[in-house]
């Protein structure tokens, strides 16, 4: 980019000097520009963790949850006001662990939300524990004879419940992580974007050079909408591991019943508070 990026801001992330996390907020500002949005049009909502920390480091209006609880916030800050563009950034462990239910309701919804999610395959904000991807055997504080249980598929998960966009990424492949994030915005409905990000500091098994070797892109040969086909790639885990989109599908969004596009957003329209007193009142 040769203009100045609307969405840069002038804080200085508090991460370690070589975490994948700078890539990912670098290619998300891009796709942001690119997007055509505007700073204010813009929310990022977070969980808890180093990847969580992002909303702090952008300039868009930003919302930091509880641990695990950043997709209902988003979700609730979408219904209040559907012009928004709402993206959730956070981590592996937030998403996926302590938000794993959350994660499997929006896509069932299949609410408009980009979810970007920094896959370092640890706790890096609490210095080295096992997380939902970490791989089986990894030895950690609380893991001292290695990871026993399977790792957590978010993609194949993903898939099985029919999300609009499966993409995975590496952070370290810029341009094409910004591509992927921009495609995710632009589609209608709940967009996953898992994102291989080395934690230089705790993760010393999946690092740059381990990624580096093992993923490729995914070809033309690969086809989105063939549901087995994107099943086959989001289990191709290990020698070589595949980046891009996996999978495409097309269906309502939740929200979609509820709102036209030109309607007022609820936080706009006046609160009906008679009706809302007699409601309470009939429940009570
Ligand atoms: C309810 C609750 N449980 C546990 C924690 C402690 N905690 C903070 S961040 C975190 C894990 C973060 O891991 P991940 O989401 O993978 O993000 P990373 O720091 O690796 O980017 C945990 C367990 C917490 N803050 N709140
Ligand atoms: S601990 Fe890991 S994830 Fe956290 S900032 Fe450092 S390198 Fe990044």
């Amino acid at each position: 980019m040769t203009q100045e990026n609307l969405f840069h801001s002038s804080g200085k992330p508090a991460w370690c000097p070589g975490c994948g996390d700078f890539g990912i907020l670098s290619s998300i500002e891009d796709a942001l520009v690119n997007s055509g949005k505007k700073p204010h049009e813009v929310l990022i909502v977070s969980g808890i963790g180093q990847a969580a920390k992002l909303p702090h480091y952008i300039n868009t209006n930003g919302f930091a949850g509880l641990h695990g609880r950043a997709l209902p916030a988003a979700f609730g800050a979408k219904a209040a006001n559907h012009h928004l563009q709402v993206l959730v950034t956070s981590g592996d462990g937030d998403i996926y662990g302590e938000g794993g239910n959350h994660f499997i309701h929006a896509i069932r919804r299949n609410i408009d939300i980009t979810l970007i999610v920094h896959n370092n395959q640890i706790y890096g904000l609490t210095k080295r524990q096992a997380s939902p991807t970490s791989d089986l055997g990894m030895v950690t504080k609380t893991q001292p004879n290695g990871v026993s249980t399977i790792p957590f598929n978010p993609l194949a998960i993903a898939i099985t419940l029919d999300a609009v966009f499966v993409a995975r990424s590496f952070s370290q492949e810029k341009a094409f992580t910004t591509q992927l994030i921009e495609e995710g915005i632009r589609t209608p409905g709940f967009s996953l974007i898992d994102i291989l990000q080395p934690c230089v500091s705790f993760n010393t098994i999946n690092t740059y050079k381990w990624y580096s070797e093992r993923v490729y892109k995914l070809d033309s040969s690969h086809d989105p909408a063939d549901k087995l086909q994107a099943y086959e790639k989001s289990s191709e885990w290990g020698d070589k591991i595949p980046i891009g989109i996996l999978y495409k599908s097309a269906r309502k969004t939740f929200l979609d019943d509820q709102f036209k596009p030109k309607d007022l957003p609820l936080f706009k329209r006046k609160t009906r508070m008679k009706e809302i007193i007699s409601l309470i009142n009939e429940l009570y």
